[in-house]
């Protein structure tokens, strides 16, 4: 089989196999439908395939709470539906990426139950604390809402738990968990996956000992923790993940600790994801209370991760969105019909040129928009209902909550994704409704049909990236104060090109030169070859419009 392409040069999809595609009619995504679907992925140009977890799994949190690492949830398929899957991507060029949820396991998890039978050397597999019940051991709050503790009567102990009450945290500190741990990936590295995502790998350091944060939720304490770049390098030093392509998942942390992390010397990990320029809509920075997108904070935070990460040797994963985060088409573009198009084609241009890898979420290169749900009832997500609790509590309409889920639950991404008019991904009920069923021109068979659809613009975007220039150029950001543009440079040697994005419905002159000879390598509206003739040094943006200028 051919060689897999380095993962500078290579861009990568998120699937979310729930709600991919259905091939057995229970209405849930499965292994098979994801084979299925690899012709498609293929002509797309990714180069990885990241796939969430279909690990065994009551589904509390959709998979992020596994009950066992090593068995594939009879729900997703069989463990030869996961080798028939890696061997297609495979013979077609694409390596598969697994999703390691290292932070915590289910409580359904073996471990887990045998703590609760009181077996020690399994309490001592997760952070168990003794104390009364009516005190929990400190005031550490759960990304979920609540308390991150929850007392166990079976053993009359509290233990930690940072996200679901389900989602119990691991003890790292013990050298079983992390043996344990490492056995899990040499097992997959075995069945042949190309390489792994680690979810929230930052914090499964936690400090010796536990207390109060007076001024927060307590991830002052364990995020970045104290050895968790020397639990990061074991695990790759003794798993030999060296000859695999790895991303950490990073929940609040530092540009420092991100060069840490991925400077190749360290031997921890490819390439990490971080989140700071998906809160720049997070009013006082609660996710939950809804302004705007703040333009210039997500060009400040961008380009200075950009450039710091690259003048240390450090390597970031792109992206503007993921299984967890609402459908960027609507939350960075527009939602106008007569800009949607434009606008996701001119994200897209602007977050695939950036230095780094970037990852696609499957139905981001269709544009897929937010929705409104009508009801609470008609979400899935743990953290939106909990979440919709909590702004009832606090006073929210039914209505009122329910637009800030239209703008911020996980579900929205969640949707099944979308094969044809009608929908495609299921014969039978999905297990989250599809609303976009009947809409038009949101279904790869139209899109395919459509040389000026979104998805063929991530086609040749995605062949872009594979080019040298931009996938190891240098990044030198333009107009940083600029309001309604997001530019920027890159250049490799004699080489360079211009990128030029508009995130405005309003025309916009930019003052620029291009030098004699500049081409257009790709615009999202016709007729976009550089229009010097309106006279030296300006340059007229259409609303939404964004192009890509060789400059040499
Ligand atoms: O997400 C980590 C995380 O912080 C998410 O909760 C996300 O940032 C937040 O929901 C945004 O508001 C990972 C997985 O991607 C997520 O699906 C899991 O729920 C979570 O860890 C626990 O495993």
């Amino acid at each position: 089989a051919t060689a897999l392409r380095d993962f500078r040069q290579s861009v990568i999809y998120q699937i979310y196999p729930k709600s991919f595609q259905d091939s057995d009619g229970d209405g849930l995504g499965d292994l098979p439908g994801v084979s299925a679907r690899l012709d498609y992925l293929q002509a797309l140009g990714v180069d990885y395939l990241w796939l969430t977890p279909f690990f065994v799994s009551p589904q509390r949190d959709n998979g992020y709470d596994v009950a066992d690492y090593r068995r594939v949830d009879p729900r997703f398929g069989t463990m030869a539906d996961v080798e028939a899957l890696i061997a297609g991507a495979r013979a077609r060029g694409m390596g598969v990426m697994l999703d390691m949820v290292f932070n915590h396991t289910s409580t359904e998890h073996e471990w887990f139950q045998r703590a609760l039978a009181g077996e020690r050397e399994y309490q001592e597999r997760y952070i168990f604390r003794a104390g009364s019940p009516e005190q929990p051991p400190t005031n550490w709050q759960s990304k979920f809402g609540g308390s991150a503790w929850a007392w166990a009567p079976e053993v009359g102990q509290w233990y930690l738990h940072l996200f679901d009450v389900t989602q119990a945290d691991l003890n790292w500190d013990n050298p079983a968990v992390r043996r344990e741990l490492q056995d899990v990936v040499r097992f997959w590295l075995q069945k042949g996956v190309a390489g792994f995502r680690f979810d929230v790998v930052n914090l499964i350091s936690k400090p010796d000992v536990l207390e109060d944060d007076p001024a927060g939720d307590g991830r002052r304490f364990y995020t970045d923790g104290p050895r968790v770049h020397e639990y990061l390098h074991e695990l790759s030093r003794e798993t030999g993940l060296a000859q695999a392509v790895t991303v950490g998942e990073m929940s609040s942390t530092s540009v420092e600790h991100c060069i840490l992390y991925t400077q190749p010397q360290r031997g921890e990990l490819n390439m990490v994801f971080n989140f700071h320029h998906l809160k720049v809509d997070y009013a006082g920075g609660d996710k939950w209370t809804l302004m705007p997108p703040d333009f210039l904070e997500l060009k400040r935070i961008l380009f200075g991760w950009q450039q710091a990460m690259s003048d240390a040797g450090g390597w970031m994963a792109t992206f503007w969105g993921n299984h967890d985060q609402p459908r960027p088409a609507s939350r960075f573009g527009s939602d106008d019909p007569r800009y949607r198009p434009a606008a996701a084609k001119m994200l897209a241009t602007a977050g695939l040129l950036l230095r780094g890898t970037p990852y696609i979420f499957q139905g981001e290169e269709l544009g897929l928009p937010n929705t409104r749900f009508g009801s609470i009832h008609d979400y899935r997500d743990v953290e939106s209902h909990n979440a919709y609790a909590i702004m009832r509590e606090r006073g929210l309409t039914d209505a009122q909550a329910l637009d800030v889920l239209a703008a911020r639950s996980r579900d929205q991404a969640r949707t099944p994704m979308r094969w044809t008019p009608e929908g495609g991904f299921s014969t039978a009920v999905p297990w989250l409704a599809d609303p976009h069923a009947g809409a038009s021109g949101l279904s790869v068979q139209e899109q395919l049909a459509d040389p000026q659809s979104v998805l063929h613009h991530y086609r040749a975007l995605i062949a872009l990236h594979h080019q040298p220039l931009f996938a190891y150029g240098e990044i030198e950001p333009l107009l940083p104060e600029h309001e309604q543009l997001l530019a920027y440079r890159r250049v490799a040697g004699d080489e360079a090109a211009l990128v030029l994005c508009n995130f405005s419905a309003a025309e916009v002159a930019v003052p620029l030169d291009l030098p004699d000879g500049a081409g257009l390598l790709l615009g999202n509206l016709p007729d976009a070859a550089p229009r010097v003739a309106e006279g030296q040094g300006t340059l007229t943006l259409r609303p939404y419009e964004a192009v890509v200028y060789r400059l040499s």
